[in-house]
C-alpha cells in the first residue's frame, strides 16, 4: 500500500461522516488527481469505499485479506495491545508469538491468514483455512500469582462470547474453552503461560473463530460439529469489523481479570453456559462422569450431579453433548 493510500484509509477510517475529495487533497497536500487514483486503486485492493457526489467518500468495508497497516491502525485505539504481527502463512500463531515474546515487553498480538499445523489443547488439530476466520495469538505480560490464572480462561471466553452476541443473540460458552452455537463449535481457545514457580509473567492465549467458513469448507470429520458465524448468521462477517470488537472486549475483561474477581461477572458467565440442565459427558483425565451441571463456584470451578448422584466438583473438564 503506498503512503497516499494509507493515508486516504486513516482519514476515512477515522472519519464518522463522507471526506470529499476536496477536503482529502488539502489535508494530505496532494492533488485531487493524487486522491482520485489512490481511491481507485484502493477499490483495486479490495476496499469497499463508496462515493456520493457532494458529500464525498465513505469506507464502507476493509478488504479481505488481513493487512499489517490496517490491523496497526485498528490498534492505535487499544490501550493494552501497542502492536500486531501479520502473516500470510505460520505453523501456529502459538510458536511464533513465544518467538517474538523474547524480544518484547509489551503485550501484543500475532495474526496469520493460514495455519499449517494450528493446534488446540493435548495438540489436538485446529484447523485453519485461509480467508475464512480469524487465527490469532494474544501475548500478555502480567505479574500475578499463578493462583488467579485459574479465572483467565472464564473472563477470555467472555469476551468472546459478548464480541459473538454482536453478531448473533444465541451465543454460547462452553466450560471452560469453546464457544458455541446452536450446539456447534464457533470458536476455541487455549492458554500457555511462562513464570516461575509462583508468579506468571507471561500469557500467550490463541484464540481461533470461524468467521466466514462455509460448512462443506471444513474438513469431513468437523462438518457436523463445527460452524461458522456467516453460517448462522446467513451474513458475510467483515473480518476488520469483528477484530476491532474483539480486541476491544479482550481489553475490557482482561482489565476485569486483572482487577476484580470472578464472582463479579459469574451471573453474566452463566447467562451465557450451555452445561446447566443438560445431561453431558464430562472427561477430566481419567475421570468420566455423565452429568448435569447444576452450579458454578466463585473460583470457576462446576459442580455437576453425575447420574450416580455424586456431586463433582470439576476445575476443568472436557465436555462432549
Ligand atoms: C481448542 O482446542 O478449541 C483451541 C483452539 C485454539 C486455536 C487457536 S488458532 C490461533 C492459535 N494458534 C494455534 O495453533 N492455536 C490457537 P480443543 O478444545 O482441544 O479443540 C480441538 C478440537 O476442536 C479438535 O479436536 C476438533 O474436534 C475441533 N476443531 C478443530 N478445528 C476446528 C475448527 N476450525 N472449528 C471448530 N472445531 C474445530
Amino acid at each position: 500500500m503506498s503512503k497516499y493510500e494509507y493515508d486516504i484509509v486513516k482519514v476515512l477510517y477515522r472519519s464518522e461522516t463522507a471526506v470529499s475529495g476536496q477536503k482529502l487533497a488539502e489535508q494530505l497536500n496532494i492533488s485531487r488527481t493524487a486522491v482520485w487514483k489512490a481511491i481507485d486503486a484502493l477499490k483495486e485492493k479490495g476496499y469497499h469505499i463508496n462515493s456520493v457526489s457532494n458529500k464525498g467518500y465513505t469506507l464502507i468495508q476493509f478488504p479481505k485479506r488481513w493487512d499489517a497497516h490496517l490491523i496497526n491502525l485498528i490498534l492505535e485505539d487499544s490501550q493494552l495491545f501497542q502492536k500486531g504481527f501479520i502473516y500470510e502463512s505460520l505453523t501456529s500463531t502459538q510458536d511464533e508469538a513465544e518467538k517474538l515474546a523474547l524480544n518484547e515487553s509489551i503485550p501484543f498480538i500475532v495474526l496469520s491468514e493460514v495455519q499449517t499445523d494450528g493446534r488446540g489443547r493435548f495438540r489436538r488439530n485446529w484447523s485453519s483455512l485461509p480467508d475464512t476466520g480469524l487465527w490469532m495469538s494474544v501475548v500478555l505480560k502480567p505479574d500475578i500469582a499463578l493462583h488467579k490464572l485459574t479465572t483467565f480462561n472464564l473472563f477470555i471466553a467472555l469476551a468472546l462470547a459478548e464480541t459473538m452476541h454482536h453478531y448473533y443473540e444465541d451465543v454460547n460458552i462452553k466450560w471452560p474453552n469453546d464457544i458455541f452455537i446452536n450446539d456447534k463449535k464457533l470458536s476455541g481457545f487455549l492458554t500457555e503461560i511462562k513464570g516461575s514457580q509462583d508468579q506468571i509473567n507471561q500469557i500467550i492465549c490463541g484464540i481461533g473463530i470461524n468467521l466466514n467458513t462455509e460448512v462443506n469448507q471444513f474438513p469431513e470429520a468437523l462438518q457436523q460439529t463445527a460452524t461458522s458465524l456467516s453460517v448462522e448468521t446467513g451474513q458475510y462477517i467483515d473480518r476488520y469489523q469483528f477484530f476491532k470488537l474483539l480486541i476491544c472486549n479482550i481489553e475490557k475483561y482482561y482489565n476485569k481479570f486483572m482487577h476484580s474477581e470472578f464472582k463479579d461477572v459469574k451471573s453474566d458467565y452463566e447467562r451465557y453456559a450451555l452445561m446447566f440442565d443438560r445431561t453431558l459427558k464430562y472427561t477430566e483425565g481419567n475421570n468420566i462422569v455423565y452429568g448435569k451441571a447444576t452450579s458454578m463456584n466463585e473460583d470457576g470451578t462446576l459442580n455437576v450431579t453425575g447420574e450416580d448422584g455424586k456431586t463433582y466438583r470439576f476445575i476443568s473438564a472436557d465436555i462432549e453433548l
